[in-house]
């Protein structure tokens, strides 16, 4: 069997890649490990950038987003007995979010590959990269062969793509923290309009939605936490505890339909190729949530990787191919910056001393009291704008190139 792009992984990369390129004349097969009901139901992240939800848009998958999608105008910082809402509308004039479901991007992509006789192909166990570092790359499962121009490694962390690598080649940046999350999601309204990411010395809890019927809530739980311990009782009351902080505000209960831990992680790994192997989305880097950046990281993976190859295949010119890595490195470690920025900034720290704790309360008091601070979150949280991720020097060098030209 030959097609030209091989995928592995059917998650919001995999997915998206496959249908950006067929939308540009190039055909694909996806191989993913899990069932079609598996991945749908997923419950993962919630949070779209603007820049996300225009690329969906423009891909012709947005049409249930833009009528179920929430939109956001601001979030809420709340700590030491106060709220303070992050105005996205004048910090950030023109941006927003949108709150929808990982889940629901993922079914409108594998219905929309379907309805274009996409070729995704469901449980395929033992899925193996072969003669990566060649022009004849293929990929074997089920004792059948792929042979492919090129394979996009889409298949998350714990994927066989970053792991089919030789020793030596890729280069891991990492940083583990002492704590995870239990997400949670509830049968229950909102309790609030907007997100709250909330500081309190009993740790950090989320306050989030998926529909007006369906909250999504997150605790900072000790790191290898069993959910087996958090009978609901239990949930509801930490998240009193921790969100129940302002005058006014209680907490809406209800039904909990589901429950999971995650473990907080930061890692990159460079260069995010290896001969005709691209990786793309968590198969590359992975961010703590807190800043809602992983899935909007993927898309704007995939989204380079999609021109990269059309111009490929368009003028056999590897150029943009060649800039890959360097061009979806630059945000990533922005998103790798604010993330790790977002989660120590809100998290509490058992290694923290009394010096340590005092700077998080400056830092967050400067964050809610600062308009420049407070932009800085907004412009990042609402995700940089997609021009940071065309090839060449960075604006700074750029400028500095002009100003010399000019003196
Ligand atoms: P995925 O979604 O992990 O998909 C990878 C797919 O590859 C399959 N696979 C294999 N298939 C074949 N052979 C193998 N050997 C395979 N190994 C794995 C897997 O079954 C899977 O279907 O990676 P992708 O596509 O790169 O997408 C990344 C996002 O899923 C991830 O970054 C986000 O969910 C992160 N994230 C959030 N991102 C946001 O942008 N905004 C958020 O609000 C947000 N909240 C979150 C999050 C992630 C969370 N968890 C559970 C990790 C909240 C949470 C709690
Ligand atoms: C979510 O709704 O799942 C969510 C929202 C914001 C985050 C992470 C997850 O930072």
């Amino acid at each position: 069997m030959r097609t030209q792009v091989g995928i592995i992984g059917a998650g919001p990369a995999g997915l998206l890649l496959s249908h950006l390129l067929h939308l540009r004349g190039i055909g694909s097969v996806v191989l993913e490990r899990r069932s079609r009901a598996h991945v749908e139901r997923r419950v993962r992240a919630g949070v779209l950038e603007q820049g996300t939800v225009d690329t969906l848009v423009a891909a012709g998958v947005g049409e249930r987003l833009l009528r179920e999608g929430l939109v956001h105008r601001g979030i809420e910082l709340r700590h030491g007995g106060a709220g303070h809402r992050v105005a996205f509308e004048r910090l950030v004039p023109g941006r927003a979010i949108t709150v929808y479901g990982q889940q629901e991007v993922v079914k409108d992509l594998v219905a929309a590959r379907l309805a274009a006789g996409g070729d995704v192909r469901f449980e395929v166990g033992d899925v193996a990269v072969h003669d990566a570092g060649t022009d004849r790359p293929h990929l074997t499962f089920g004792g059948e062969r792929l042979d492919c121009d090129v394979i996009a490694g889409c298949d998350g962390f714990h994927g066989v793509s970053r792991a089919s690598v030789p020793e030596g080649v890729l280069t891991a940046y990492e940083r583990d923290y002492p704590f995870a999350w239990l997400g949670v999601l509830a049968r229950v309204r909102p309790s609030a309009e907007e997100l709250i990411y909330a500081r309190s010395e009993r740790g950090f809890a989320l306050h989030s939605m998926r529909s007006p019927e369906i909250s999504r809530f997150y605790l900072q739980v000790p790191a290898g936490e069993d959910v087996a311990d958090w009978p609901d009782e239990r949930i509801w009351a930490e998240l009193r505890a921790r969100l129940e902080t302002v005058p006014g505000f209680t907490l809406a209960t209800g039904e909990i339909v589901e429950k999971g831990v995650t473990p907080m992680r930061s890692f990159v790994a460079e260069p995010m190729r290896y001969g005709r192997l691209f990786l793309a989305g968590d198969a590359a880097h992975i961010v703590p949530p807190t800043g809602a950046k992983g899935l909007n990281l993927a898309v704007a993976d995939v989204r380079v990787l999609t021109e990269a190859l059309a111009h490929w295949y368009a003028t056999g010119s590897a150029d943009l191919l060649d800039g890959y890595s360097d061009t979806c490195l630059r945000r990533v470690w922005r998103a790798q910056h604010f993330s790790w920025w977002m989660t120590t900034l809100l998290h509490t720290f058992d290694s923290d001393d009394a010096y340590g704790r005092r700077l998080q309360h400056s830092h967050l008091d400067y964050v809610t009291s600062s308009a420049a601070a407070a932009t800085t979150l907004a412009e990042n949280y609402v995700g940089l704008p997609y021009e940071r991720d065309l090839p060449g020097p960075a604006p700074a060098a750029a400028e500095d190139d002009r100003n010399e030209g000019t003196s």
